[in-house]
């Protein structure tokens, strides 16, 4: 066997965005353009002989000959290992926590996340370090640069394994070792839950349905609530990774998971359900005829963490993303905690996790993960609320009334403009931020602004400062207007609006979000005029 070195010349754009590089399937598949960007990972990775490398994906299209071209590349480069989930499968959360576990030095992830799948839909890749967590922006930065001079990659003419069998095959002296995909991952999650207490849930007759959406989290869902736990056979919904995802948008909403949401909203809806997204880090939780919001479940799950084996000891505090809702900020308060506020992008949680500051992550876009790994993972925060109802015997809107009725309700929506001219949002976008700082005082509607600012972060852990994260309008009232420019987008831009109304009073617990919120999206279009510059009447999706 030999290695190929190959010439090669630059593709422009190849810049990682808010997690990892994602670009059309037609993009990737190019001759040479993954190559030209793992070239660029190992450049930047410098000596890698001896150290072990994870491999996996969601199951999108190219998924596996994509698997096959990073072996006999890390093969070209020296690696003594390559830890390959069987068929390629394997969640963004079990790459984490295989790379933690087995002592890797990092892990290749190809997914583009929710985007959609199949030869006309997306693909991704991104970088895992040692700590099993997203590589941080100095990182990413640096592979960008290299992929703007590279004038070859290598590879090895050898061919890689196939990815049915488990076991462990050569690929040019280079150990392959294909594992069981949920197996590492299955067992983390029997240390942190009281799987007993869910065990015996579900033996009382308790229900759930919980849509994979055709993609990753399909195989550990059905391995664990239905194997491990004893759920009922068809607990699981769509539950066989596709590599088109069934020509779905898997993205845990309740805009993309309508079918859930229509199950959870009948008459004889189960007492939860669930979803995850594409490569299954993300969630949504349902309970009876009530989606409950990420950041109030991140804040709920906080408020109630100690009922958990694996967060008995309490938590080191709370670690949200800037456009994330405050609930989880009073519960930090309650508890004696601080609460980080990051920019959007798990990989500004990691610093936070390793130095031991914050236990509990969560972002606004259906995210929620802790100390156990080093990414956002959706089993792991339905098995959460899984104990939480086992323990507390009570249903999951009664959990969250409470939780209002303790702490007040944060009204909250996204509004997404998708996919509109890149020109004319970044136009809009740079007349906010020359603006912006001359709000502060003014009085918007019946509000006061407090605080308008373009969020800027300075890590608490290694004092980089990640800037223009997002205008950001905060009234006198806590009530908070966001803007920012989507960083996972594939076409265009996104143009992402985020409103935030608290309100302290049960009484007023029950009324229509979007009618809350009306005001400030006036305010919102009124600053922006984000309608007329996108050219769309309204949002494309509403969360
Ligand atoms: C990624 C990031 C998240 C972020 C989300 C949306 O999630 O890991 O931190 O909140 O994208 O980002 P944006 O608003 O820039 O589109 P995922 O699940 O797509 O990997």
């Amino acid at each position: 066997m030999s290695i190929d070195t190959v010439a090669t010349t630059p593709f422009a754009g190849q810049r990682p965005g808010t997690s990892g590089l994602r670009k059309k399937v037609s993009e990737f598949m190019q001759p040479g353009y993954l190559e030209n960007f793992v070239q660029a990972i190992f450049d930047t990775l410098g000596a890698v002989h001896g150290k072990t490398l994870v491999v996996g994906g969601d199951g999108r299209y190219f998924n596996r000959p994509a698997i096959g071209i990073i072996v006999r590349m890390a093969a070209a480069h020296g690696f003594a290992r390559v830890l390959v989930g069987q068929h390629g499968i394997l969640s963004t959360p079990a790459v984490s926590c295989v790379i933690r576990q087995r002592g890797a030095c990092g892990g290749l992830i190809l997914s583009a996340s929710h985007n959609p799948g199949g030869p006309d839909g997306d693909f991704g890749i991104k970088y895992n370090g040692d700590n099993g967590g997203p590589a941080p922006e100095t990182f990413t930065d640096a592979v960008y640069h290299a992929t703007a001079t590279l004038a070859h990659y290598r590879i090895s003419d050898d061919s890689a394994p196939a990815l049915a069998t488990l076991g462990s095959f050569a690929c040019d002296g280079m150990q392959v070792e294909i594992i069981d995909s949920v197996a590492d991952y299955a067992a983390l999650m029997g240390e942190l839950f009281d799987f007993d207490a869910i065990r015996a849930l579900f033996a009382s007759g308790f229900r759930m349905r919980f849509d994979g959406m055709h993609a990753v989290s399909g195989p550990y869902a059905h391995a664990i609530f239905e194997g491990l736990l004893g759920a009922s056979a068809g607990t699981v919904i769509h539950g066989t990774p596709l590599e088109d995802f069934g020509g779905g948008h898997p993205d845990p909403n309740p805009v993309c998971a309508a079918e859930l949401m229509a199950i959870m909203f009948a008459a004889d809806a189960p007492d939860v359900g669930a979803a995850s997204d594409g490569d299954a880090d993300r969630n949504m939780i349902v309970g009876r005829a009530l989606a409950v919001t990420p950041s109030d479940s991140l804040a709920i799950l906080a408020a109630n963490a100690t009922l958990v084996p694996g967060y008995r000891a309490g938590l080191r505090g709370i670690a949200r993303s800037m456009p994330t809702s405050q609930a989880a900020d009073l519960v930090a308060s309650a508890l004696g905690v601080p609460c980080f506020e990051t920019p959007t992008g798990w990989k500004y949680f990691g610093n936070l996790l390793d130095a031991g500051m914050a236990t509990l992550c969560g972002e606004e876009s259906y995210g929620t993960g802790s100390t156990h790994i080093r990414e956002k993972d959706g089993v792991w925060a339905v098995l959460f609320w899984l104990n939480l109802l086992a323990v507390t015997g009570k249903p999951v809107d009664t959990i969250v009334r409470e939780h209002w009725a303790r702490f007040g309700r944060h009204y909250y929506s996204r509004h997404d403009y998708e996919a509109v001219a890149s020109a004319p949002a970044a136009a809009m976008m740079a007349e906010l931020r020359a603006g912006v700082a001359a709000l502060a005082g003014a009085r918007l509607g019946d509000f006061t602004v407090a605080l308008a600012d373009d969020f800027s972060y300075t890590d608490p852990v290694d004092q980089s400062v990640a800037s223009g994260q997002g205008i950001r309008i905060v009234m006198t009232d806590g009530s908070r207007i966001v803007l920012r420019l989507s960083g996972t987008g594939t076409e265009g831009a996104t143009v992402r609006l985020y409103l935030e109304k608290y309100e302290a009073d049960a009484a007023r617990h029950d009324l229509d979000v979007q009618q809350v919120l009306a005001p400030l999206a006036a305010i919102a279009e009124q600053l922006s005029g984000l309608r007329a510059r996108s050219g769309r009447s309204g949002p494309t999706v509403v969360t």
